[in-house]
């Protein structure tokens, strides 16, 4: 446990900034007052019709509900752009910055008075192509200012967009887009990163010969590259085809509070991913409340999330946060070491970026580079920093902390889920002196609490699972077309409380301090995929009987993926088909998922019921054969020592 503890540095607060007893103030009334509190903070959104309803919510099976503002009426895109057209029409809204920093069209200023014409004439389009209320659309594009125009004009006429990460593979996008039933593709003709080319169109043509997408009437294309993609007529149109033309207002859609916003896919411990729903009026009144909070944000930053919009952050603090509060968001295309390890700070310092968000891994990746090339550009405009996605290592805070903010930014760790639709727990930056490794204390409304493996709740100082005991309005409703799951998944383990997966001390000062994933979920560089997932992927191989996937410690990504694979009988286990099962893996689902170690196993070690015991596999994978544990219950104890052996033969 580190014990450093760091303060705001002297002079970072401005006026508006929420000092340690406003935040203690306030924290008080969220949880003793909620519905008081919540409808004071609703205040912040522009209603059609200002709810009265405040606050519904029971986490118990008998009568489960979470219903937030639950009678008021709003458009979510008319509260992130026409809201703000009077007073920040000219503002830059989106600032884009392209993967090659030498391109012609490196950079773009999107102003709001612009972003409102351009998501006007996308929304107007959808509904001439017979897009309405309630329909879903998949996004699968890469980071351009159309991703955010696209998700603001689902939102307008009140579509439910399902994004989906341009890493993932034709079968992976094949899933999700069959899974909600998808009206209408955007896409782009390719997307590049750091240098390299995504053949995105290529890959929708791939995924829309699966079964069960026949539900896609059309694919709407945006020109990236400008590379030749073939174009299936009538399915395919050029995005620019059908904008052009198009008035440039569009009458917003009224949108209920609780109607569906988005469906965002996520790994789960089971089964395949979850279309994680998240509906309208909570979702934005908590992505900017947590957004101007947690950021101390303030009318002249330029803010940057790191993210890729294919994930909950690009959604919440790329997207609706930043934009429900007139900031000035930067969208980047490329990757960290493209074209080389400074661009980061590079583009800190060309755009004089304020707030800067980025993962752990990134930070790792990048320390390991030395201070040089963080050194080589001034940085001066940083002021605040921030990180998310998995817990950070003391090291890497400090380094992220002295090398990159110069001992001069405070950090904010911030601890929150696709299913919590904003952050959770993270330090205020004044309110909360920061304890490197920390995500510190529970934002407003936020009641987390640890319990032991019967569900008996922790006092003080403790290490538990981490749960929390009511709701919060960017709370998920449900998994789409599967409400069962949802409680399931969430409120069954410890009933009457939501529990989060994650494992988690808390220390004397009140502090939290996230120990990572207690379940089959494994974070590889701050994406969450499902040990099942990779499992399925693999025994989908024809030479492959059974597969067994955990997570093991990884300097850069956090955790790598171990394998342990079992081929069919009499099937040779030789390097090529080493070789070739990772990039059936990588190829079924996406690079994320490709595995770091891949281990013959001849067999699986089992319980007598038949349960892989996948406790015994992380610690041979953590190559701590000596800590197994209870190993009573094998069903056959000579295949763990015949598997250990195998690892100490390879290292
Ligand atoms: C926002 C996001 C959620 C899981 C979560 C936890 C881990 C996220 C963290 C963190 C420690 C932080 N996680 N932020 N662990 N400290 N600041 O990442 O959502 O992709 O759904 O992942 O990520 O394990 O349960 P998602």
């Amino acid at each position: 446990m580190s014990q450093a503890i760091h303060p705001a540095p002297k002079g970072f607060a401005g006026p508006n900034t929420i000092t340690k007893s406003r935040y203690e103030d306030d924290y008080s009334e969220s949880v003793e007052h909620p519905e008081a509190f919540w409808a004071r903070m609703a205040q912040r959104i522009d209603w059609m019709r200002f709810p009265t309803k405040i606050k519904d919510v029971s986490f118990r099976e008998e009568d489960f509900r979470i219903r937030w503002f639950e009678d008021g009426e709003l458009n979510v895109s008319v509260n992130c752009i026409d809201r703000h057209l009077e007073k920040h029409g000219d503002k830059t809204a989106l600032l884009f910055e392209a993967d090659d920093p030498d391109a012609p069209d490196e950079s773009r200023h999107v102003s709001y008075h612009a972003l409102h014409g351009m998501v006007c004439r996308l929304a107007n389009a959808l509904r001439g192509l017979g897009v309405g209320k309630g329909d879903r659309v998949t996004l699968y594009l890469p980071m351009i200012p159309e991703a955010a125009v696209a998700m603001l004009a689902c939102a307008r006429i009140g579509a439910v967009h399902s994004v989906v990460f341009g890493g993932f593979s034709p079968d992976a996008l094949a899933g999700r887009i069959a899974d909600c039933g998808s009206k209408l593709v955007i896409t782009a003709d390719e997307a590049l990163r750091g240098g390299r080319r995504v053949p995105l169109k290529a890959n929708v043509d791939e995924a829309l010969k699966r079964p069960g997408t026949n539900c896609v009437e059309t694919v709407l294309v945006v020109k990236r590259t400008g590379a030749p993609v073939p174009m299936q007529m009538p399915r395919d149109r050029w995005y620019e085809t059908v904008v052009a033309g198009q008035p440039e207002t569009c009458e917003p859609e009224r949108m209920n509070a609780e109607d569906p916003l988005f469906i965002l896919y996520t790994s789960g411990s089971t089964g395949k991913p979850k279309g994680v729903l998240h509906t309208t009026g909570g979702y934005i009144t908590y992505a900017s409340l947590t957004h101007e909070c947690v950021f101390d944000l303030r009318e002249d930053d330029v803010y940057w999330c790191t993210a890729d919009v294919g994930w909950v952050t690009g959604h919440s603090y790329v997207v609706y946060g930043p934009l429900a509060n007139a900031a000035t968001t930067l969208m980047f295309e490329g990757v960290p070491n493209y074209p080389d390890t400074g661009r980061f700070w590079q583009v800190c310092d060309k755009h004089k970026v304020t707030i800067f968000y980025t993962a752990p891994t990134a930070i790792r990746a990048l320390m390991r580079e030395g201070d040089a090339p963080v050194r080589k550009h001034s940085r001066h405009s940083l002021r605040l920093l921030g990180t998310v996605g998995e817990p950070i290592n003391p090291e890497a805070w400090e380094w992220y902390y002295k090398v990159v903010g110069d001992s001069r930014c405070p950090i904010v760790d911030t601890w929150w889920q696709t299913e919590t639709g904003g952050i959770l727990i993270a330090p205020l930056p004044q309110a909360t002196p920061q304890k490197p490794g920390s995500a510190g204390e529970p934002f407003y409304g936020v009641r987390p609490a640890l319990v032991d493996a019967e569900g008996r709740l922790l006092d003080g100082p403790a290490d538990g699972n981490l749960v929390l005991l009511d709701s919060w309005p960017g709370q998920m409703r449900t998994v789409f077309g599967d409400h069962q799951r949802f409680i399931d998944t969430y409120f069954k383990t410890y009933p009457g409380m939501y529990f989060t997966g994650d494992g988690c001390r808390r220390d004397e000062d009140g502090y939290y301090w996230i120990t990572g994933r207690v379940d089959d979920v494994i974070n590889v560089s701050g994406h969450r995929l499902g040990t099942a997932e990779v499992e399925s992927a693999l025994v989908a191989h024809p030479k492959v009987a059974e597969a067994a996937v955990v997570g093991c410690p990884h300097e850069i990504k956090g955790q790598g993926i171990y394998a342990f694979v079992t081929l069919n009988a009499g099937e040779p286990a030789t390097d090529d088909l080493r070789a070739e099962l990772v990039g059936w893996v990588r190829k079924e689902i996406g690079p994320i998922a490709s595995p770091d170690h891949l281990q013959w196993a001849p067999g699986l070690p089992k319980t007598r019921s038949g349960k892989i015991m996948r406790r015994i596999l992380r610690k041979i994978a953590e190559d701590a054969p000596d800590q197994l544990g209870d190993t009573s219950t094998l069903a056959d104890p000579g295949v763990v020592e015949s598997l250990v052996r195998e690892r100490l033969n390879r290292t």
